[in-house]
């Protein structure tokens, strides 16, 4: 009897209204889909669970084992003396400032090892090591080798010659590689920055020396009782955050372009509605290309299409989830299947072959899913494997990736036949032009003719482009999917403001048709519409996955070095956004945003709110040392305006905002400006 009570006293879980759990139509059906074939997604775990109320205000300690210390703020704040303090005495400042180092020391460590493994492979390439991965991009090599100081020339004779660029790579590929860890110097690529921003870098002793020394000197300082003042631990925030964006990141972006081809603009597809009935769907997740260039290559063969007809199926559709989609779409315009929320959501279509993963931002609860349907879901790198019995592990290795690759084709293949009743494909896709780049940028706004910034530069003077904005980052279930990212960027781009996207951001724009040229004459303001219309380009470019956003940086260097717009970043109209971040890596990017000299307005909430002298050194005293500084604004109009009236406080101080009523001048007087 009392057994019985008790079972009656225990409540089923709740479900997630698809409706509030999302804006997006394929996401709500499935959600509604996944409720109906009584499997859980993250969306009912996320009504279900609370997150830790003091977690969330970035004020418990767990570095030692005295702890957890909880130190929340008091429902009334603080007046007077801030007594908190942990079993050592560590402040409420000490503790965020602790937790938020963390994350920018994990955010830079996944990108890093990511852009490490690149930098691995290409030296294998130009060792000639491996047969399967090949330079695509010889120009770009030769762009990027004077920033490692490799020369490009060599004299013959008194006769200046171009070198051999088989020894170019090489000199470049161990110059990279160093980067994670020499013993003295500083990073390369800082120098790229412009000059005003690498002096302040110097005069605040910032510059990082390497990669993996700025993430282990984080996790010192943060262990119990080391850095015990917030301001010095944000000033190592700074540091390995900049050895995240123009290091580890920047230097992953380029070796891709280098051997997987520099982007450029291309038509493609996005959404659940990819995936097709006939065809074997195997759909790509996770970051690293050097997994997904080989599956497409391998995909791609006339071997496996034979191979795919012969079980039955009328071809093999490709389709990307987080990053690796990203990588995919703007080197061979493969279609993304969707944002990070949408994982789960591919497996219950009951249509997915198999999915593969890599690193980062992969459901562990996927192989659950994967369980109720006859998905394989393979795992392929060796740091990143599931606990779950129904998990295939096939490593990946670049000396073998090709045969690797064929291997985990003919296993989705051959699992074609093996779908049960249940498949339900979405009908819902768009048309989407991604694959914008700082090369690219450069050309569409130029032409061949005059290829430069000086069109955006132009337009960004006489007012037609009112600034700039980088929108960036994750889904989070904490928030609706895709909402935040949807209502800012047409907000921005309704205010003439010039969007740049990148990671899910960039395929939360693409599914809800934002990157398309026809959306300036829908939703721009008559400038930018003007001059999206004239060139052909949509009002929001896509630019890459995350590690793509150094694109960001050297798109907005390229602006300085346009001339007419300041000498540095943080003078330029622009803004950047993360509306859903949830992710370490986020925290990174935004630290290495603001200490590049951009205002950066996150989402949903920061982990900061327990610690108000911390926060407030974070969104107001950081921009007197680099010129940018973090702000967060959950209601997502409010956040566009927020970053809108930054960008006019910067036309101001530039002496362009009255050029927004159509003041024509020449160059030079525009550069007179500075
Ligand atoms: O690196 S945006 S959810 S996929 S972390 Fe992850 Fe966030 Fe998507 Fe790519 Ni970036």
């Amino acid at each position: 009897m009392a057994e019985e009570k008790k079972a009656k006293a225990v409540k089923a879980p709740k479900l997630a209204d698809p409706f509030e759990a999302s804006i997006e139509i394929t996401t709500q059906q499935m959600i509604k889909r996944a409720q109906e074939l009584k499997i859980e997604t993250v969306f009912d775990r996320a009504v279900n669970m609370k997150p830790c109320a003091i977690g969330l205000q970035g004020t418990c300690c767990k570095n030692c084992a005295m702890g957890p210390c909880r130190l929340p703020l008091p429902k009334n704040g603080i007046e007077g003396e801030d007594t908190r303090m942990g079993l050592c005495g560590a402040t409420a400042n000490t503790i965020a400032a602790r937790n938020f180092a963390r994350m920018v020391a994990a955010g830079t460590a996944a990108h890093s090892d990511h852009g490490r493994a690149v930098a691995e492979t290409f030296l294998s390439v130009a060792r000639k090591e491996t047969g399967d991965y090949k330079i695509k991009d010889y120009q770009k090599l030769v762009a990027i080798a004077p920033h490692f100081e490799v020369a490009t020339t060599v004299e013959v004779d008194g006769e200046v010659q171009d070198r051999d660029l088989d020894e170019v790579a090489l000199e470049v590929a161990e110059k990279a590689l160093a980067e994670w860890g020499k013993p003295e110097g500083e990073l390369y690529y800082l120098k790229r920055a412009p000059a005003p921003l690498y002096e302040k870098w110097k005069k605040n002793g910032v510059l990082p020396r390497n990669i993996d020394r700025e993430v282990v000197e984080i996790m010192h300082r943060t262990h119990m009782g080391v850095d015990q003042d917030y301001k010095n631990i944000t000033k190592q925030c700074t540091r390995t955050s900049l050895a995240d964006g123009w290091g580890g990141a920047m230097m992953a972006t380029d070796l891709q372009d280098v051997m997987f081809g520099t982007p450029s603009p291309l038509q493609s597809e996005i959404n659940m509605g990819i995936m097709k009935e006939d065809h074997v769907n195997i759909i790509l997740h996770g970051h690293e290309p050097l997994l997904s260039e080989m599956v497409v290559a391998a995909a791609q063969s006339q071997k496996m299409l034979d191979y795919a007809k012969e079980k039955g199926a009328n071809g093999i559709q490709l389709g990307g989830i987080c990053c690796t989609a990203n990588e995919m779409l703007q080197r061979h315009g493969i279609p993304p299947a969707g944002t990070f929320l949408q994982q789960e959501l591919a497996i219950v279509t009951g249509a997915c072959d198999a999915m593969v993963v890599d690193v980062q931002c992969v459901f562990q609860n996927l192989a659950n899913v994967a369980k109720c349907f006859h998905t394989k879901l393979i795992t392929t790198h060796p740091i990143a494997k599931m606990e779950q019995d129904n998990v295939i592990h096939i490593e990946f290795d670049e000396h073998h990736a090709m045969d690797d690759a064929i291997k985990i084709v003919t296993m989705a293949i051959d699992n074609f036949n093996n779908r049960g009743s249940e498949v339900m494909i979405p009908a819902h896709k768009e048309t989407q032009v991604v694959g914008f780049g700082v090369e690219s940028i450069e050309y569409h706004l130029g032409g061949s003719f005059r290829g430069s910034y000086y069109t955006l530069n132009d337009n960004i003077i006489n007012g037609r482009i009112r600034g700039l904005a980088g929108v960036v980052g994750c889904n989070n279930a904490r928030t609706k999917h895709n909402d935040e990212h949807v209502t800012i960027i047409k907000e921005l781009i309704k205010n003439d403001v010039l969007v740049l996207t990148t990671g899910c951001s960039a395929l939360a724009a693409g599914i809800h048709g934002l990157l398309q040229p026809e959306t300036a004459a829908v939703h721009c303001g008559p400038g930018l519409a003007e001059v999206c219309e004239t060139v052909g380009i949509p009002p929001v470019l896509h630019l890459g996955s995350c590690v793509d956003n150094s694109r960001i940086l050297l798109a907005a260097t390229e602006v300085i070095k346009a001339g007419g717009l300041g000498k540095d970043l943080c003078d330029i109209p622009a803004a950047g956004s993360a509306p859903e971040w949830m992710s370490e890596k986020a925290i990174a990017i935004g630290q290495y945003f603001v200490s590049s000299g951009v205002y950066t307005v996150f989402g949903y909430h920061m982990p900061l709110e327990g610690a108000p002298v911390f926060k407030d050194y974070l969104y107001k005293d950081i921009e007197n040392l680099y010129g940018g500084r973090w702000d967060c604004e959950a209601d997502p109009i409010k956040h566009a305006h927020k970053m809108i009236a930054h960008i006019d406080k910067k036309r101001k101080e530039l002496g362009i905002d009255k050029a927004r009523d159509r003041v024509l001048m020449d160059m030079a007087d525009r550069q007179a400006i500075d």
